[in-house]
């Protein structure tokens, strides 16, 4: 049986990389960072819970990391643990880069300090294209980072490059396109936006306020993404990947399929509010996901207009199932 051992395993795609692994028949490991409270409710929502093994660990503790390799002895490591919210970064930039960019190098010298034979993921980001050099970003496209999450996952790339360069590690990075799903955290936008809906809806909320809504986005499904993930890792010799759509809308047209949905109009309840504006704005992504399609036969399988209304299917029953005022 093959064993896999997963950092950000309690987030978004570490949920969905945990269930698919299962499905594939993978013992699954998963480190945790210890927090005052649990939140273990995306393994729960996928009703994966009590099929991991979790290990506490946090990747800025380099002796955890090895505990955890040494406990779980992974054939396949996928490092997704980071400070992902692009806002916050601004706010916590030192701990953005403890975080998003030095764990990443602590998780490859842990690798190598126990010898481990294993295949390493490295969640890389659309993020890191940031002022676009071309109008349509593949793996060739220079980058140009706009954020200190984006500068962050810059060196992540980089390091896991350099590693399989310098050392011969089998290291993947997946570039991957925004991808969103109802386990998407609710800072994120669209789930910012699923959720308002939801609230809209059902009178619990009147009005959405959102930040820059001319900013354009190749979102795909997060379900859909996890698999690229692992695809990467069964290929003979170790690359780099852009996962992506190919498809770019703005959020404002995101705003309107999500209202239009449940009947509303989206003009009639959304409010412009600049603190939701960041320092340097990534304005449009828009991925080419050709080498994917060729070398591993992906393709992102869920259109934007099946995701929203996926998302606000599950926000609308979260809403239903709260206390009512
Ligand atoms: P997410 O939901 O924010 O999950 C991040 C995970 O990292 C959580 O499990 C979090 O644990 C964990 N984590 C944070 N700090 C840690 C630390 N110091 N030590 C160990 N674990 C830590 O992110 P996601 O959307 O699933 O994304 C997964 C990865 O892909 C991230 O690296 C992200 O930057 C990258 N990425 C995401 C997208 C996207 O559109 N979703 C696109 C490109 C790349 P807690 O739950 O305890 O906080
Ligand atoms: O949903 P977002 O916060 O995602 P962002 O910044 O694109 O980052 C996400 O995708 C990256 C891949 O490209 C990941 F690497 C990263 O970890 C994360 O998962 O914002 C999307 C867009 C931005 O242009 C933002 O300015 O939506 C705009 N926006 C407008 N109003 C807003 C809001 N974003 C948020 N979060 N909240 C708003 O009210």
């Amino acid at each position: 049986m093959k064993k896999a051992l997963i950092t950000g395993i309690t987030g978004q795609d570490g949920a969905y990389l945990a269930r698919f692994l299962l499905e594939k028949g993978y013992a699954v490991y998963g480190l945790v960072a210890r927090r005052s409270s649990c939140n273990y409710w995306r393994l729960d929502y996928l009703g994966v819970e009590n099929d991991v093994e979790l290990i506490y660990g946090d990747v800025t503790d380099q002796p955890s990391l090895i505990n955890a390799l040494e406990k779980s002895e992974p054939d396949e490591v996928y490092n997704l643990a980071a400070q992902s919210f692009v806002a916050t970064s601004w706010e916590q930039p030192v701990l953005t880069a403890k975080v998003t960019a030095l764990g990443v190098l602590n998780l490859l010298e842990a690798l190598r300090i126990t010898k481990s034979g294993a295949r390493f993921y490295q969640a890389s980001t659309s993020e890191m294209f940031g002022l676009i050099k071309e109008e349509v970003q593949c793996e060739h496209t220079p980058f140009h980072p706009r954020s200190p999450y984006g500068v962050a996952k810059l060196y992540g790339h980089w390091i896991s490059v350099n590693y399989r360069e310098s050392f011969g590690l089998y290291t993947a990075n997946g570039i991957l396109f925004n991808h969103e799903s109802p386990l998407r955290g609710i800072e994120f936008v669209t789930r910012k936006v699923t959720d308002g809906v939801a609230r809209i809806k059902m009178g619990r909320q009147k009005e959405l306020r959102l930040g820059n809504v001319d900013a354009k986005r190749d979102w795909g499904f997060a379900g859909d993404y996890v698999e690229a993930m692992w695809l990467m890792l069964q290929q003979d010799e170790p690359d780099d990947f852009v996962i992506a759509t190919g498809r770019t809308t703005s959020v404002r047209d995101m705003c309107k399929i999500a209202f239009d949905y449940v009947g509303l109009n989206y003009e009639d309840y959304i409010v412009i509010d600049p603190r939701f504006c960041r320092p340097a704005e990534v304005d449009i992504l828009i991925g080419n996901p050709e080498k994917a399609k060729e070398v591993l036969a992906w393709e992102a399988k869920t259109t934007l207009e099946e995701l929203i209304k996926m998302m606000v299917d599950a926000d609308l029953d979260r809403v239903a199932d709260e206390p009512g005022r």
